[in-house]
C-alpha cells in the first residue's frame, strides 16, 4: 500500500490528491499539520529533509516534488489522457517545468504576505509583493495568450501540466493573487473543475479546511 503524506489545506497537495481521486488509486493517508509544525518532527525529516508536503512512499520509493509523485502515479496506473505519451507528452513537461520554474513563484508570497503576515500581526511586506506582481506580470499574459486557442495549456483535454499551473489559484481568494485580470485564465480554471471533478473537490476540501484554521488561529490570536 502506498503512503502518502499530506495536508488538504496545502495547493501542492491538491495537485497529489487530485491525480489518486481520477485514478482512484488506493494510498494510506498520513495528515501533516503544517500549520502545528508536523512537517519539523524528527520523523518527518526523515521522510523529507525539505519539511514538505506532499511525499509518497511506495516500498523502497520515496518521493517528494508533487510534480515527480504525480507523474510516478499515472505512469504505475497505465495510460491515461492526463500523462499522454509519445511526442505530446513533451509538450505537457515543458509546461510543468515551466510552472515550476516561473509561474508558481509568485502565489506562496501573495498567501505569505497577505495572509499568514497579518496572523503573526506583521505588515506584509511591499517589496516581496511587488517581486511577486513583476513576475506575474511578465508570465501570466504567456499563458493567457496560448488559452486563446484551446482548452486546455497542452490541447482539447486536460492534462499534468493544467494541474501545475492551476495550483496557483487554489489559496484564492484570501491570497489576493491578481490572475483575475486575465479572462482566459478564469475561464480555463472553471473548466477544470467541470471537466476533473477531483479537482473541484479539493479545491472546496481546501478551501473549507484553510478557512476553518485561519478562523481558530486569528479567534486564538484575539483571545491572548
Ligand atoms: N516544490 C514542492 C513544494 C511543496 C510545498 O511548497 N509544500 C508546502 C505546502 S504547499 C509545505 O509543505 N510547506 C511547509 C514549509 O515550507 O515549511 C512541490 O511541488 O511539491
Amino acid at each position: 500500500m502506498k503512503t502518502y503524506y499530506m495536508d488538504p489545506r496545502s495547493g501542492s497537495c491538491r495537485r497529489v490528491s487530485t491525480v489518486i481521486g481520477t485514478l482512484d488509486i488506493e494510498v494510506e493517508e498520513i495528515f501533516v499539520d503544517l500549520l502545528q509544525g508536523g512537517n519539523r518532527t524528527s520523523e518527518f525529516l526523515k521522510v523529507n529533509p525539505n519539511a514538505m508536503v506532499p511525499v509518497l512512499k511506495d516500498g523502497e520509493t520515496v518521493l517528494w516534488e508533487a510534480s515527480a509523485i504525480m507523474i510516478y502515479l499515472c505512469e504505475q496506473h497505465g495510460p491515461t489522457e492526463l500523462w499522454p505519451e509519445g511526442e505530446p507528452r513533451y509538450d505537457v513537461m515543458k509546461w510543468m517545468f515551466w510552472a515550476g520554474e516561473h509561474f508558481r513563484i509568485s502565489a506562496p508570497i501573495y498567501f505569505e504576505e497577505n495572509v499568514i503576515a497579518p496572523l503573526m500581526g506583521k505588515q506584509p511586506d511591499s517589496t516581496r509583493l511587488a517581486e511577486a506582481e513583476r513576475r506575474i506580470d511578465r508570465f501570466a499574459p504567456i499563458l493567457e495568450a496560448e488559452l486563446e486557442t484551446r482548452d486546455f495549456i497542452c490541447g482539447p483535454a486536460p492534462t499534468l501540466a493544467d494541474l501545475d499551473l492551476a495550483a496557483v489559484v487554489s489559496q484564492m481568494p484570501r491570497s489576493r493573487v491578481p490572475y483575475d485580470k486575465f479572462p482566459n485564465m478564469v475561464k480555463w480554471v472553471t473548466r477544470l473543475e467541470d471537466k476533473i471533478p477531483a479537482w473541484k473537490h479539493t479545491g472546496a476540501e481546501l478551501d473549507r479546511k484553510m478557512t476553518e484554521s485561519l478562523n481558530a488561529a486569528r479567534a486564538q490570536t484575539a483571545a491572548e
